[in-house]
C-alpha cells in the first residue's frame, strides 16, 4: 500500500475487488475499498453512504463490485458505522480495516453483508 494524493494505492492495481463467488471460488478484495478501483479514500466512504443511503429506486443508489469490501469494520453488516470507521481512518489516523487490509486478500470469516437488492 502506498499513500497517493490522500488515497492508498494496493501494490497490486490488477487485482480487481471482485469478491463475489466466480465459479465458485471466493476473490480476493481490500476492505474498505468499497469502489473496488484499487485505493481506499474518501471517494470509498461516499459510495458505501450511497449503498446504505440509497433505495432501489434512486439513481445515485451504488452498487458495490464487492459488497464485503463495504464492511469496514468486519462486523458482517454494511451500514453508516462503516462510513464513519473510514473517515476516522482516514482523516485522524483511526483504527485500519478488518482484513483483509491494506493488501488484498480472502475475508477470513466470510459472511453474507445486508443485502439491500
Ligand atoms: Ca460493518
Amino acid at each position: 500500500m502506498t499513500a497517493v494524493g490522500g488515497g492508498m494505492l494496493a501494490k497490486s492495481a490488477l487485482i480487481a475487488c471482485l469478491c463475489a463467488p466466480i465459479l465458485g471460488a471466493p476473490r480476493a478484495f481490500i476492505r474498505g475499498d468499497a469502489t473496488g478501483d484499487g485505493l481506499v479514500d474518501a471517494r470509498d466512504a461516499a459510495a458505501i453512504a450511497r449503498y446504505v443511503l440509497g433505495g432501489a429506486e434512486h439513481p445515485w443508489r451504488f452498487a458495490p463490485p464487492c459488497p464485503a469490501a463495504g464492511d469496514v469494520d468486519g462486523d458482517g453488516a454494511v451500514t453508516m458505522r462503516d462510513v464513519c470507521a473510514l473517515m476516522d481512518f482516514l482523516m485522524r489516523g483511526g483504527p485500519a480495516p478488518a482484513p483483509p487490509f491494506p493488501e488484498p486478500g480472502l475475508d477470513a470469516a466470510p459472511r453474507a453483508p445486508n443485502d439491500k437488492d
